[in-house]
C-alpha cells in the first residue's frame, strides 16, 4: 500500500471517525463544505453564518469558543530526541511521552465526525521550494481556512505519489478543553500533533506549525530560511522595483506594510505575502524570497478604509475563495462583521463577539482584540504579478521591528549583515493579544520568530551569519520602531500610510542617494533626508522619535544579556563581539 494510503488507514483506526471526506480541491467541494458548516452545530453555535453578500460577497461569520482566541505558546512543544536541539526558546517534551499523550487524546475523538483529510501544498507546484502535506481534522471550518490559506488539491496527492516523504500534520478539536490542549511538533519526523484547538495559528497546521516551525528546522538541514516575515515590493516612479522583508511580531502591522499605500505619488507597493517567506540564496548570489501561502490570517481591529484601504478592498473582492470573519462583532441590521476602529460611530444593535448583545458604553470591546479575516491572497487587488515567480523575487532590503514604547528610534540602518543579525536577535516587543500571555510586558522576540522556531535560536542565529556569507549581493538591513510614545503615553508618529515615508528612505539607501549619521547603535538618518512634506510634526518630536537614551540603553543591553545568557555558548562569537561593541560604545 502506498504511505499515504497507509497513513490515512491509521488515521481512521486511531479516531474511529464516522466517515471520510478526502478534499480534491475544487469549486463543487468549497460549496459542500459551506453547505455543512452552515448545517452543523459544534460546540453549541452553527459553525458558520453567511454574511450579508452585498456589503462583503462570499463572507461567512464563525465564532469560536471563549477560551479559544488565540495561540497558546505555553502548550506549543518541540519534540526532539535531544532537549538541546529544541532550545530554551521551546517548551520541549521527549517524542515518546509525546506520542503516548497524543494518542491517548486523539484515540476515538472523531467518533461521531468526519474525518477531513486535506492535501496541500506550500509554494508554487514548479518552485523547487515547494512542499507536499496532508493534514487530517475533524472541523470543516478548518478545512475550509485550509483551502484559502494554502494550495489543497489532487494535485499535492500526485506529487507525492509512492513516496512516504510528505509532512503529516494530525489535529483533532478534541472538546476544547484546555487542560488537553496540545500542539506537538516533532520536526525529526516531519510530523504535527495538536489537540483542543481550532484557532488558526495552533489548527491550520501549514502555517506555524509547518511553514515556521518544521519549516525553519528543515531550513536549517537543508540551508534555507523560513521566516516570519512579509515580501513587497516597491514601484518607484522610475519603474524600478525593490523588493523588501519585514518581520514584525504578530499584531504588530505586518499586513498593513504589506499592502502599504504611499503617501507620495508614483510609488506603489505590490503585495506578495503578509505573514511568512521562505528565503534561500540564488545561484547568481541575491537572496529570493517566496511566500508559501495563498491567504491572508489577519487581525481586523483597526482595519478600515484609512489605515489599510487595500485589505478593505480584499475583503469585498470575493472572486475566488471564501471570506471567513472570525470573532468580530456582528452588526445585525446589516449583518456584517464589525471592529473596533472600522467605524467612528458604533453601530446601534451589535452582537459581540461572544454573541451578547452590546452595550456602547461597556469597557469591554466588541470584537476580540484578536479576531480575525481569513481571506484568498487572490483577491488583493495589489498582488504582484511575482507572486507566481516559483523562484521568489530578489531582495534589497530586511527590515526588523517591534513594539516599543521607548528606547528604539523610528528607524536606523545597521552596519553590516552581521551587525544586522546582532541586531535583529535582540528586538524586543510588547506582548499582543495574537497569543495568550501578560499583554503589553517586553519580551525578546528575535526576527519575530520567538514563537516559531522549532528549533535552538542559538543555532539560528549561527544559520543568519552562515547564510549571510553566501549571500554576494547582501541586503541592508533596518530597524524600526512605530510605536514609540512620549511622556504622555500618545504614540509620536503617526504610522499606517505615513511609514511610507520612512520606506522611501530606506530606498534612498538602497539607491546610494542619501548619507547617514553615524551612532552608538547604527546608522541614523539625517533629518533633512526624510520627505516629510504633508506631515506636521514638530521638530521636538522628531529629535525624540530618533533619540537615543543612555539610560535606555544601558538597561536595554542587560536585558539582552539576559536574553543571551539563556543560551550558553549556542550565542555565535560574533554575536557577544557585537554585543560586547555595542556596551561599550553606549557606556563611553
Ligand atoms: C499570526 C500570528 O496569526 O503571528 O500570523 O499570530
Ligand atoms: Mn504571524
Amino acid at each position: 500500500m502506498k504511505p499515504i494510503n497507509l497513513f490515512i488507514n491509521e488515521m481512521k483506526d486511531l479516531f474511529k471517525c464516522k466517515n471520510v471526506y478526502f478534499m480534491n480541491g475544487s469549486e463543487n467541494e468549497t460549496k459542500e463544505l459551506l453547505d455543512i458548516a452552515q448545517r452543523s452545530v459544534f460546540d453549541d453555535k452553527v459553525i458558520l453564518k453567511k454574511l450579508n453578500h452585498n456589503e462583503y460577497p462570499n463572507s461567512y461569520y464563525h465564532r469560536s469558543n471563549i477560551n479559544d482566541v488565540a495561540r497558546t505558546e505555553h502548550l506549543t512543544y518541540v519534540c526532539t530526541k535531544n532537549i538541546e536541539q529544541a532550545g530554551p526558546n521551546n517548551n520541549w517534551m521527549e517524542p515518546n511521552e509525546a506520542k503516548k499523550k497524543m494518542l491517548k487524546l486523539f484515540s476515538n475523538s472523531m467518533n461521531n465526525r468526519t474525518m477531513y483529510v486535506i492535501p496541500f501544498t506550500m509554494g508554487m507546484y514548479e518552485s523547487e521550494y515547494a512542499k507536499d502535506c496532508i493534514q487530517i481534522t475533524d472541523s470543516v471550518y478548518v478545512a475550509l481556512s485550509m483551502k484559502i490559506m494554502t494550495r489543497v488539491g489532487n494535485k499535492t496527492i500526485d506529487r507525492i505519489g509512492d513516496s512516504s516523504n510528505f509532512f503529516r500534520g494530525i489535529h483533532s478539536v478534541g472538546t476544547l478543553n484546555p487542560s488537553e490542549r496540545y500542539i506537538m511538533h516533532f520536526p525529526e519526523e516531519n510530523l504535527v500533533m495538536s489537540f483542543g484547538s481550532g484557532y488558526g495559528g495552533n489548527a491550520l497546521l501549514g502555517k506555524k506549525s509547518y511553514a515556521l516551525r518544521i519549516g525553519s528546522y528543515l531550513g536549517y538541514k537543508e540551508g534555507w530560511l523560513a521566516e516570519h516575515m512579509f515580501i513587497i515590493g516597491v514601484e518607484s516612479p522610475n519603474g524600478k522595483i525593490t523588493y523588501f522583508l519585514g518581520a514584525f511580531p504578530s499584531a504588530c502591522g505586518k499586513t498593513n506594510v504589506a499592502m502599504l499605500k504611499f503617501v507620495f505619488k508614483g510609488y506603489k507597493v505590490w503585495t506578495l505575502g503578509d505573514d511568512i517567506a521562505w528565503l534561500n540564496v540564488g545561484k547568481d548570489g541575491n537572496l529570493y524570497a517566496i511566500n508559501p501561502e495563498t491567504g491572508f490570517f489577519g487581525v481586523a481591529p483597526g482595519i478600515n478604509y484609512k489605515t489599510n484601504q487595500i485589505i478593505m478592498e480584499t475583503l469585498k473582492n470575493n472572486k475566488f475563495l471564501p471570506t471567513l470573519f472570525t470573532n468580530t462583532a456582528i452588526d445585525n441590521d446589516n449583518n456584517v462583521p464589525w471592529w473596533e476602529g472600522l467605524s467612528d460611530k458604533i453601530p446601534l444593535n451589535l452582537t459581540d463577539w461572544k454573541g451578547e448583545k452590546y452595550f456602547k458604553d461597556s469597557n469591554k470591546t466588541a470584537a476580540h482584540p484578536n479576531s480575525r479575516f481569513t481571506v484568498s491572497i487572490y483577491n488583493c487587488p495589489t498582488l504582484s504579478k511575482e507572486y507566481y515567480n516559483p523562484k521568489g523575487v530578489p531582495i534589497s532590503g530586511i527590515i526588523f521591528g517591534g513594539r516599543r514604547k521607548d528606547t528604539i528610534p523610528l528607524v536606523f540602518e545597521t552596519n553590516d549583515w552581521n551587525n544586522g543579525v546582532f541586531m535583529a536577535s535582540t528586538v524586543g516587543s510588547e506582548i499582543t493579544a495574537a497569543s495568550s500571555g501578560d499583554i503589553g510586558n517586553v519580551r525578546r522576540d528575535p526576527m519575530a520568530m520567538l514563537p516559531f522556531c522549532g528549533y535552538n535560536m542559538g543555532d539560528y542565529f549561527q544559520h543568519w551569519l552562515n547564510i549571510g556569507n553566501k549571500i554576494k549581493n547582501k541586503p541592508k538591513i533596518f530597524i524600526v520602531n512605530w510605536f514609540r510614545k512620549d511622556e504622555n503615553g500618545k504614540h509620536m508618529w503617526p504610522g499606517f500610510g505615513d511609514n511610507s515615508r520612512i520606506i522611501k528612505w530606506m530606498i534612498d539607501r538602497i539607491d546610494g542617494n542619501v548619507d547617514v549619521k553615524k551612532s552608538e547603535i547604527g546608522l541614523l538618518p539625517n533629518i533633512l533626508d526624510l520627505n516629510l512634506d504633508g506631515l506636521e510634526i514638530g521638530k521636538n518630536i522628531l529629535e525624540k522619535l530618533f533619540s537615543i537614551d543612555r539610560q535606555s540603553w544601558i538597561k536595554e543591553i542587560s536585558m539582552i544579556e539576559e536574553f543571551y545568557s539563556k543560551f550558553g555558548n549556542k550565542i555565535p562569537k560574533e554575536l557577544q563581539a557585537n554585543l560586547l561593541k555595542l556596551k561599550n560604545k553606549i557606556q563611553n
